[in-house]
């Protein structure tokens, strides 16, 4: 009778385990990618803040500039195609073609990235802080 009654209590923890277990695994599952998009936008802008101190400064965001044309520009020409623009997970180079030829070039890459800088320092003290980063990014990302 006890031990018969041992073994139902055990039982019944078993099964309580398996359920919490698996509801956790469900809700990992739910919250990772969330989790691991705000963990890739902190590590692009760790990349983009090359001198650490925190902020993305113009000159950083200059460089970045160069890095996304050239990362892009797949033939060398200096001119981003639909072809190359579509390598893009990010609205950037659609939004920089503003004559809406099919074709970025530097000039719009450079008037893009200006208002890019404008749009997210929201505080206006003329650099990106990781916030300011953070919660631009996670609007606009497409993964
Ligand atoms: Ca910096
Ligand atoms: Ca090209
Ligand atoms: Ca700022």
């Amino acid at each position: 009778m006890a031990n018969s009654a041992k073994t139902g209590v055990l039982f019944f923890y078993i099964i309580l385990f398996s359920c919490i277990n698996a509801f956790a695994q469900q809700n990992v599952g739910f919250m990772a990618p969330e989790e691991i998009r705000e963990q890739q936008i902190k590590a692009k802008f760790q990349e983009i803040d090359t001198d650490k101190d925190g902020f993305i400064t113009p000159d950083e965001m200059e460089a970045e500039k160069e890095k996304f044309f050239n990362r892009l520009d797949k033939d060398q020409n200096g001119l981003l195609d639909a072809e190359e623009m579509k390598a893009d997970n990010t609205p950037m180079s659609e939004e920089a073609d503003k004559d809406k030829d099919q074709v970025v070039t530097p000039e719009e890459a450079d008037a893009q990235f200006k208002k890019y800088l404008n749009e997210v320092d929201t505080d206006k003290d003329g650099k990106v802080s990781e916030d300011e980063y953070t919660d631009y990014w996670k609007l606009r990302i497409k993964f």
